[in-house]
């Protein structure tokens, strides 16, 4: 196994978890890029979006829903918050287990660049 987040999720390598159940772990960002800057990841080892199947449908969607509870809870879902899919080098994904980037507690900017 040679994914840092599977190591994350296996308690190989230490993090800030902020909610975990059977399906999904969220941690914050080692490297954050807004005043809460967490990532939600699925269990399963995906590598890119590209590899999502049908069978991910449920998965996915509860990647989702995980990290608009993280956000209600962690008191930002009224002023609000981005989320980001990373995929690919265009996409500047760099660790290849797919994650649900969530920043908030600033006012973010658009476009990404
Ligand atoms: O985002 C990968 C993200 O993963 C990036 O924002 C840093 C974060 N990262 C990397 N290593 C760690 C550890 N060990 N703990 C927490 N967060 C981490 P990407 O979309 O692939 O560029």
């Amino acid at each position: 196994m040679d994914c840092l987040f599977c190591k994350i999720i296996a308690k190989d390598i230490p993090a800030q978890v902020i909610y975990e159940d059977e399906h999904v772990i969220a941690f914050n960002d080692i490297n954050p890029q807004a005043p809460l800057h967490f990532l939600v990841i699925p269990k399963k080892h995906i590598s890119t979006l590209n590899d999502i199947t049908e069978e991910d449908r449920e998965l996915l969607g509860h990647m989702i829903m995980t990290a608009g509870k993280i956000a209600l809870n962690q008191g930002v879902a009224e002023d609000g918050y981005r989320t980001v899919f990373n995929c690919n080098s265009h996409g500047g994904q760099t660790v290849y287990h797919i994650h649900l980037h969530v920043l908030a507690g600033k006012a973010m900017g658009w476009p990404p660049y």
